[in-house]
């Protein structure tokens, strides 16, 4: 019986959410640990990163973590998410922190499959966006399980997002399993039209207090004897009480990050020039530990 675990948005980063009080990064690996310890293979379905350029000390932790289990055989395999690279796109991936993480290391699942054989053949296929159309990469083995991975919302046209499919992408073409990253909520298992599933057990952090009473699950696929099966497993977890600050954390954030992109907007009025975030902020001579604070913020 081989065992896939998936973890969706991990979003790791150097420091602390402001909404946290643990050590968010730890907590974070650990649960990291936790599906590779007890799964074959781990797929990580995008949102690996907070930001495209994350300190490099967390990209080491969890490079090393990785590595470990590498080493004691388990399979690792990814794809990237929109905060994992430059303006969405994929040729940016080499000046990304994801790029360092997989440099030399055989783990991103780009424009390729992967394919288990054995008893049970199994195709891992990568879905991208090309001109915002899902692309999902061809199956070579008509007879194998095939599992998509995808960085993307589900028929959820109100976040009116490019990265978006529908049951008409996916359904009736052969695919057993589509993982999808990018929507941090948790859905039951969607059943398409002319087979396949649809699984999204949401991200497996909770890194802004609107997160804080949702509860974390992994999804877990085991696969053999020809027959594959599927479910959600909860991931252990620290009490949403000793993890988070008080609410009112909330609200704050949320005023600041309005009148930051009030001040931003208004410079990009007055000087018909477009700013980012750091530059808005130098022009307004805030401190450099405002600018990294508030940019996290933002990020969130
Ligand atoms: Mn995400």
């Amino acid at each position: 019986m081989l065992k896939i675990g998936v973890v969706n948005d991990l979003h790791g980063r150097v420091n602390n959410p402001i909404s946290r009080l643990d050590n968010f990064p730890e907590s974070i690996l650990a649960k990291v640990e936790y599906v590779l310890k007890n799964n074959d293979i781990t797929i990580f379905t995008g949102d690996i990163f907070n930001t495209y350029l994350t300190g490099i000390l967390f990209v080491n932790k969890l490079l090393s973590l990785l590595v470990k289990y590498e080493c004691m055989g388990k399979t690792i395999l990814m794809i990237e998410g929109n905060h994992d690279l430059i303006g969405r796109d994929y040729d940016s991936i080499t000046d990304t922190s994801l790029g360092t993480l997989t440099m030399g290391r055989n783990w991103l699942l780009t424009k390729r499959y992967i394919t288990f054989t054995g008893d049970t053949p199994i195709e891992i296929l990568p879905m991208r966006f090309i001109e915002d159309k899902p692309v999902i990469a061809k199956s070579k083995q008509a007879d194998s399980y095939k599992i998509v991975v995808g960085h993307a919302y589900f028929e959820h046209p109100e976040y009116n997002d490019k990265w978006h499919v529908t049951s008409e992408d996916l359904g009736g073409k052969g695919y057993d399993i589509i993982l999808l990253g990018h929507d941090h909520q948790y859905y039951e298992p969607v059943e398409l039209k002319g087979g396949g599933f649809v699984l999204r057990s949401g991200s497996i952090s909770r890194s802004t207090i609107d997160e804080r009473d949702r509860e974390l699950y992994y999804t877990q696929i085991l696969i053999g004897d020809n027959e594959y099966d599927f479910k959600y497993v909860p991931l252990p977890h620290k009490p949403a009480n000793e993890v988070f600050k008080v609410e009112d954390v909330s609200k704050e954030i949320t005023r600041h990050k309005k009148n930051m992109e009030k001040i931003i907007e208004l410079l990009q009025v007055e000087d018909s020039k477009l700013y980012s975030i750091d530059e808005a902020l130098k022009e307004l001579k805030c401190p450099q530990k405002y600018v990294s604070l508030i940019g996290e913020v933002l990020d969130d």
